[in-house]
């Protein structure tokens, strides 16, 4: 039998925690043949509520389960940890100013960047989910020095998803019958949903929906906005469809892209289409050999730069006001 991976997820005891730990368990990150060691990162007030769920884990008996450790101590959740699920943040609450929201992450994601620089595997994964997902996600590679930067990743992948489900539904046709979509940008409502660059059965995306009004007065909004709508019509936010988001990064990402497509996700930038080099910024990427690469040499028309720009500009915004609070 294979050695057991270790899996860390923080704020473990929130709502995409329980949809996304029994899928974890039963193989649908790594696969079926291996086995998995869960470790939960909880704050202290929130370590029973984790308990209940390892309760629950442990009762469904899953074969892949090779244990389950709680913890309120970013040190020993992530001592060896080979993919770490950062999904607890600090949510925006009422009146809150983005200063203070920012704070409050550095707070959370620092810490955890350092822990994880001092005891991670040499092979470590880390996909940020918890919002502001890309900021978060670059304050923790920040405090990670010795750990390679193409190492810290942000999750576009629900957004890719989303789009993926609209565009299927406005031209009648299975999601699988779409590639190369691209979701560009900032996991927020300024990300761009690329359509110039996806193929539908081998013509441009575009092209084949031809409804430029629809793409911009439609599409793009819904696809940015879903977070919003569903939190509308559920009174909770998305936390199944998060999960499996979450579950679909890090499995393309360990297994690969298929040959002729790629997918999103945020990754660090090498300066590729004007993004600043460091930025954690969503990109067309390919996965090969366990890595995430960003596909190279794409034309970008005006009315995506413009999109793509605008986007960035926000990024980087984020990362200044970081930086002036002293967070990186
Ligand atoms: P919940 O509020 O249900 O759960 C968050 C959990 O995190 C809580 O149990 C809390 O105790 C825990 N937590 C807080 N600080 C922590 C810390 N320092 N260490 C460990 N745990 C900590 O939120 P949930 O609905 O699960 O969403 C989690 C995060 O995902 C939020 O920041 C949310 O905005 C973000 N999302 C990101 C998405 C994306 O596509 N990138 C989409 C879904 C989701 O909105």
């Amino acid at each position: 039998t294979r050695t057991p991976v270790n899996v860390t997820v923080t704020g473990a005891a929130g709502q995409i925690g329980y949809a996304l730990l029994f899928r974890i368990a039963s193989g649908h990150l790594l696969g079926a043949d291996t086995p998995v060691r869960l470790r939960l990162l909880e704050i202290p007030q929130a370590v029973k509520a984790a308990e209940g769920t390892a309760m629950e884990l442990d009762d469904c008996a899953f074969p892949l389960l090779a244990g389950i450790d709680i913890t309120d101590d970013a040190k020993t959740a992530f001592d060896g940890v080979n993919v770490a699920l950062l999904v607890g943040a600090r949510p925006r609450s009422k009146g809150m100013e983005r200063g203070d929201l920012l704070s409050a992450n550095g707070g959370i994601f620092k810490p955890q960047g350092e822990a994880i620089n001092a005891g991670a595997a040499d092979d470590v994964r880390v996909l940020v989910v918890g919002n502001p997902a890309n900021t978060n996600a670059l304050i923790a590679q920040q405090h990670a020095p010795d750990v390679p930067a193409e190492r810290f990743t942000a999750m576009t992948r629900l957004d890719h998803n989303r789009a993926l489900a609209q565009l299927s539904k406005k031209l009648d046709v299975s999601v699988t019958d779409i590639k190369k979509l691209t979701i560009w940008g900032n996991h927020s409502a300024t990300q761009y949903p690329d359509l110039f660059h996806a193929e539908v059965n081998g013509t441009t995306a575009a092209a084949a929906v031809n409804d430029q009004e629809w793409l911009e007065g439609t599409f793009i909004p819904t696809v940015a906005k879903r977070g919003a709508a569903i939190i509308e019509a559920r009174g909770l936010s998305s936390a199944a469809s998060a999960a499996n988001a979450a579950l679909d990064h890090v499995h393309t990402w360990v297994n690969g892209t298929p040959e002729g497509d790629w997918t999103s996700a945020a990754v660090v930038s090498d300066g590729s289409y004007g993004v600043p080099e460091g930025l954690i910024s969503s990109f067309p990427v390919t996965a090969k050999g366990g890595r995430y690469e960003i596909v190279q040499g794409l034309e970008i028309d005006d009315f995506s730069r413009a999109r793509i720009d605008a986007s960035v500009a926000e990024l980087v915004e984020e990362r200044d006001a970081v930086k002036a609070l002293g967070l990186i």
